[in-house]
C-alpha cells in the first residue's frame, strides 16, 4: 500500500510546508564540547567528580532556527568512549549523527573527537542532547532549543522571555561506577540520591547548604518555560505556587493549548509551557516530584527552586505549592490525555496513516536471567521486548547494515509479536517463566510503509508504565486502553484525527499504547525505553528503514571524515 493519493496531496502539502520555511536563510552553526571529568559538591558536601560538557551540569544549551544545521565536535577528554544523541531530532537520512553506541557508532575514545552533523527539518521547541552510552546521560546533557525560522511566528502571543528548566536524577556516586556495579552484580542500581532542577538541589535536603534555583520574572510579563525530563528513571510532576501552566508544545510539536494546575512528563519528553507572572508581587515555590506506578519506586522527593518577582519583597510560602501524591495515577492520565495535535499552519500537515502496512505488536517485560558469574544470586536483572533481551552488539549495527561484509553483528528476525499470549496485565503472574532470549534483533521496515506499533506492558516483574522512545521519528500517539490490547475493537477507539505527534510516548501500566507513522526516514533507528535501568537491562530494539528507489529516499554516505573506529576493526 504504503504512499496512497490521500498520502500524496499530504505529501506535497509538506513540501510546501518545508519549502515556505526554507525561504529564509538556514544557517549553519558550530558548537565544540569539550566533555571531562569535573568535581561538584552537594548534599552534606559530598564532592564527586562528574563527567559533563564544558564544565557545567547540565550542559551548554544549543540555541538556532528551524531548519538550520548544527555541527558539534565532541572532543573526549574523560576516561572512557562515550557517544552523545539529538533527543528528537530525526536526522533525515542521517543515522550516522543520531549517536546511540554500538545502534549507529562506536564510542568516541579518550583523547579523540568526532564531530556530528545535526539535521534539523520540522522540529520546533524544545528538544534535549544526552550520552547515549551506559549511564553517562547523568550528567552529559542540555537542552536544545529550536526558535521559529526567521519569517516565522509563535502561533500565540510572542513570550516575553524563556527559561530552560532541566529535572534531573542526582547521584552521590558516579553514574558509570553505579551501572558498572549493577551489571556485574546482576542487581539494580540504587534509586537516585535526590533530583535537581537546572543542576540546584533546593531547600529540601538534609543539608541547608544546597542552593535553589531561582528564576527571575517581571510582573504581567510571560514567560516560555522550556521543560526537559533529564531524569534517569522518574516520570515527573512539575508545578508552581499560584502560577497556571499553559502547555503549547510536546516533544518538538505544537499542540492544542490547554492550562492546567500540573504538568506530567516522562523522561526523554518534553513540554513547552507559558506562565503568565500575573499574580502578586513575591517569591513562589516551584516544585517537583516522581509520579511512579511501580512496585519498584523512586524515592518520593520534592525538589524545589523559586520564581522571583523583580523587585518584590517578603518570604517564601511553602505552603503555596501543591504537587498530586507520587503514586496519583488519575493525575498522571487525566494531564497526559489532554495533549492533542494542533492544526496551526507552524506544525506540518498531519500526515497520521489511515491504513496500516506493517504493525508490530510489543509485550514489555522485566525479567531474570540465568547468571553463573553473579557473585550474590545465581540470575540477573533484565529486560525485554516481545521476550528478547536486547545484547549490545561489539560492531554498530548501522555500519553492519551499511557495509554489508561484516556479519554476525545483528539479524532481522524480531518478533512481531509476543511469542507467548498470557494475561499480560492480570494480576497472579507467579507460575510463567521470567526467562527472556538474549539477541540483537531489528525489525526491517520497506520505505514508506505504514507501520503501527502497539506498545502492551505486563505485570511480569515489578510491572508499571514506561517511557518509549524511537528515533528517527516523531509518531502519532493514536490510541491508548487498559488492559489487553484487543485487535479487533480496540482500533475503532483510535484518535486519527488530531493524535499528539512526540517522539517519546507515556505506555501505561496495566495497559497499552499505539502508535502509527510512515517509514519514510531510511536508516538504523534504536526504540528503547527511556527509563535507562530498563534500557540497560535489554528493553530495547532496532527499527532498519531500507532505502527508497531513488537517491533522496537513501541513506546518505558516512562522513568524510569517517566514523569512531570500533574495537578490533
Ligand atoms: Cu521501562
Amino acid at each position: 500500500m504504503g504512499l496512497l493519493k490521500q498520502d500524496l496531496v499530504l505529501w506535497l502539502l509538506g513540501v510546501l510546508f518545508l519549502s515556505n520555511l526554507l525561504l529564509c536563510r538556514a544557517d549553519v552553526h558550530y558548537y565544540d564540547f569539550f566533555v571531562r571529568e569535573t568535581n561538584f559538591t552537594s548534599l552534606c558536601n559530598t564532592t564527586k567528580s562528574m563527567l559533563v560538557v564544558n564544565d557545567s551540569y547540565p550542559g551548554p544549551e544549543i540555541r538556532v532556527h528551524r531548519q538550520d544545521t548544527v555541527y558539534v565536535n565532541v572532543h573526549n577528554q574523560g576516561n572512557y568512549g562515550l557517544t552523545i544523541h539529538w533527543h528528537g531530532v530525526k536526522q533525515p537520512r542521517n543515522p550516522w549523527s543520531d549517536g546511540p553506541e554500538f545502534v549507529t557508532q562506536c564510542p568516541i575514545q579518550p583523547g579523540t573527537n568526532f564531530t556530528y552533523e545535526v539535521i534539523l527539518s520540522d522540529e520546533i521547541g524544545t528538544l534535549w542532547w544526552h550520552a547515549h552510552s551506559d549511564w553517562t546521560r547523568g550528567s552529559v546533557h542540555g537542552a536544545f532549543v529550536i526558535l521559529p525560522a526567521e519569517n516565522e511566528t509563535y502561533p500565540f502571543p510572542t513570550p516575553d522571555a524563556d527559561q530552560t528548566i532541566i529535572l534531573q536524577s542526582w547521584y552521590n556516586r558516579d553514574y558509570k561506577e553505579l551501572i558498572d556495579e549493577a551489571t556485574s552484580n546482576g542487581t539494580a542500581v540504587a534509586p537516585a540520591d535526590a533530583y535537581a532542577i537546572n543542576g540546584h538541589l533546593g531547600d529540601t535536603y538534609a543539608c541547608a547548604n544546597e542552593t535553589l534555583f531561582r528564576m527571575q520574572v517581571d510582573y504581567q510579563k510571560t514567560y516560555l518555560l522550556r521543560i526537559i525530563n533529564a531524569a534517569m528513571n522518574e516520570q515527573k510532576f512539575f508545578a508552581i505556587a499560584n502560577h497556571r501552566l499553559t502547555v503549547v508544545a510536546q516533544d518538538a510539536s505544537y499542540v492544542q493549548i490547554f492550562t492546567n494546575d500540573y504538568i506530567m512528563i516522562s523522561p526523554g519528553q518534553t513540554m513547552d509551557v507559558l506562565v503568565c507572572a500575573n499574580q502578586n508581587m513575591g517569591q513562589y515555590y516551584m516544585a517537583t516530584r516522581p509520579f511512579s506506578d511501580s512496585a519498584a519506586p523512586p524515592r518520593n522527593n520534592i525538589t524545589r527552586g523559586v520564581l522571583q518577582y523583580t523587585n518584590s519583597v517578603g518570604g517564601l510560602n511553602a505552603s503555596l505549592v501543591t504537587l498530586p501524591a507520587m503514586t496519583d495515577l488519575d493525575a498522571a492520565a487525566n494531564f497526559t490525555r489532554r495533549i492533542k495535535n494542533s492544526n496551526v499552519t507552524q506544525n506540518p500537515p498531519m500526515k497520521v496513516p489511515m491504513d496500516i502496512d506493517r504493525r508490530v505488536y510489543v509485550a514489555i517485560a522485566t525479567n531474570t536471567l540465568p547468571c553463573d558469574n553473579c557473585p550474590i544470586q545465581p540470575t540477573r536483572l533484565a529486560a525485554s521486548l516481545n521476550n528478547v533481551s536486547f545484547d549490545f552488539p561489539q560492531i554498530d549495527v548501522l555500519q553492519a547494515y551499511y557495509n554489508r561484509s561484516i556479519s554476525g553483528v545483528f539479524t532481522e528476525d524480531f518478533p512481531l509479536q509476543p511469542p507467548v499470549f498470557y494475561n499480560f496485565t492480570g494480576d497472579d503472574l507467579t507460575g510463567l517463566n521470567r526467562n527472556a532470549d538474549l539477541g540483537t534483533k531489528a525489525v526491517v521496515l520497506n520505505y514508506g510503509e505504514a507501520v503501527e506499533i502497539v506498545l502492551q506492558t505486563t505485570q511480569l516483574g515489578a510491572g508499571g508504565s514506561h517511557p518509549m522512545h524511537l528515533h528517527g521519528f516523531s509518531f502519532y500517539w493514536v490510541g491508548t486502553g487498559s488492559g489487553n490490547f484487543n485487535n479487533v475493537t480496540d482500533p475503532s477507539s483510535y484518535n486519527l484525527v488530531d493524535p499528539p505527534l512526540i517522539n517519546t510516548v507515556h505506555v501505561p501500566a496495566r495497559g497499552w499504547v499505539a502508535v502509527r507513522f510512515f517509514a519514510t526516514n531510511p536508516g538504523v533507528w534504536f526504540m528503547h525505553c527511556h527509563f535507562e535501568r530498563h534500557s540497560s537491562w535489554g528493553m530495547d530494539t532496532v527499527f532498519i528503514v531500507k532505502n527508497g528507489t531513488t537517491v533522496d529516499t537513501s541513506i546518505l554516505p558516512p562522513p568524510a571524515s569517517g566514523m569512531p573506529r570500533c574495537s578490533g576493526t
